[in-house]
């Protein structure tokens, strides 16, 4: 088989992309190694920058979002027992969109299978060739058979744990990482959300986030020792610790119930530099990790996508390919960026083991400083919402 790209993962990234090639009239064939019904099953993010709701319309899949997201203009930081509302929309104009990666999904599946477009799923053994050179191919073991698809160019979009990053030649590339002490158990429950905005709380205790997935799905999240194993969890130890994290507005209007899923995630920072390796192109988990606590992961992947379908359409069309040349170091800018802030919101609202009591003082003060000035508040909607593209 050929075709003009090969895509690597069906995560938000890879089924962006092949929407954005195919209404671009690019051939594109999508091989993933896990089913369809479990990749719907991760439960991850939540939040939409405007720039992503902006791809996902161009790519044709906006409907539901626009039916069912939630725009939210604000969100509030709670600590020392208040909570203190941010309003994003006064500040920079813009707001973000509730609406959860599954759905995401869910839609750019329904909207790959009405194009009829090719998706391998449960492909195993998947490997990357020849992309140094200028005949790069994917093999990959499906029912027993072996197969490979020759193509143009090959897109990396299969996660952190991946192999196209990992194919690439250890001195082609520059790996930064931090990996935080700690990591964040999540749970989902059939229940009203306690708060009309997202409510991220610094606590003694730890962080906790209070998160929504629709008026009557609920998303929390509470910081736990990196050791922490989900099975030590039951969903009343869950309750009782977010709670006991939240200022008593907060805390007083939790409605608690049976949880639909229960995980934890480490949180860790991370970029691989270059984003291209001669026809072979990395786009979202697959070269970066944030830590979700500034809500960056599916926008970033976003908005490499949208870089690299761009970079595909000019190449195709008009036979230009500065937008691929230029495609690293474009979304490493915007990437950057967004790791600071990520590590800025984990820095500022988490609690690390080996805090002193100096630098628990200089959280509280720019905590402080964030809430009560308006500069200082202004600077974090402005990254909350998302940079500029
Ligand atoms: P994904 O979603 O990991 O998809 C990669 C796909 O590649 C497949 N794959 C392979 N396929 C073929 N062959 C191989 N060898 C393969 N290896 C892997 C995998 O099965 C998978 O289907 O990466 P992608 O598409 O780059 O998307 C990235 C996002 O999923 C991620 O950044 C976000 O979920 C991060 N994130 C958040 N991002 C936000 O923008 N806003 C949020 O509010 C937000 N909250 C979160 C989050 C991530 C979390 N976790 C669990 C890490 C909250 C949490 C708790
Ligand atoms: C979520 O709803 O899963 C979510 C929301 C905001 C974050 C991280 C996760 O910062």
């Amino acid at each position: 088989m050929r075709t003009q790209v090969a895509i690597i993962g069906a995560g938000p990234a890879g089924l962006l992309l092949g929407q954005l090639l195919t209404r671009a009239g690019i051939d594109n064939i999508i091989i993933e190694q896990r089913s369809p019904e479990y990749v719907l099953g991760r439960i991850r993010a939540g939040i939409l920058e405007s720039v992503t709701v902006d791809a996902l319309e161009r790519a044709g899949v906006a409907g539901r979002l626009h039916a069912e997201g939630l725009v939210h203009h604000g969100i509030a930081l709670s600590y020392g027992g208040q909570r203190h509302h941010i309003d994003l929309h006064a500040l920079i104009g813009r707001s973000v969109t509730v609406y959860g990666q599954t759905e995401v999904t869910r839609d750019l599946m329904d909207a790959r299978r009405a194009d009829d477009t090719p998706t391998v799923y449960e492909a195993q053994e998947v490997s990357v060739h020849g992309f140094d050179g200028s005949t790069p191919s994917v093999r990959y073991r499906k029912d027993g058979a072996m197969h490979e698809v020759a193509c143009d160019y090959i897109a990396g979009c299969d996660g952190f744990h991946g192999i196209c990053r990992e194919s690439v030649p250890a001195a082609a590339r520059q790996v930064f990482e931090r990996v935080y002490p700690f990591g964040w158990l999540g749970l989902l429950s059939e229940t009203p959300p306690v708060a009309d905005e997202l409510v991220y709380a610094s606590h003694e205790r730890g962080f906790a986030l209070c998160s929504m997935r629709s008026r009557h799905r609920s998303r929390y999240y509470v910081q736990v020792a990196a050791s922490e194993r989900v099975e030590d969890w039951s969903d009343e130890r869950f309750w009782q610790e977010l709670r006991s994290r939240l200022d008593p507005q907060t805390a007083s209007a939790l409605v608690t119930g049976p949880s639909i899923e229960k995980s934890i995630a480490p949180l860790r920072s991370f970029v691989s530099e270059p984003m291209r390796f001669g026809r072979l192109f990395l786009a979202g988990d697959a070269a970066h990790i944030v830590p979700p606590t500034g809500a960056k992961g599916l926008n970033l992947a976003a908005s490499d996508v949208l870089a690299l379908s761009e970079g595909f359409e000019a190449r195709y069309r008009r036979a230009d390919a500065s937008g691929l040349d230029g495609y690293s170091a474009r979304c490493l800018q915007r990437v950057w960026k967004a790791e600071r802030f990520s590590w800025w919101m984990t820095s500022l609202l988490h609690r690390f083991p080996d805090a002193d009591a100096f630098s628990l003082r200089m959280q509280r003060a720019e905590l402080d400083y964030v809430v009560g000035s308006e500069a200082a508040s202004r600077v974090l909607a402005e990254n909350y919402v998302g940079l500029p593209y």
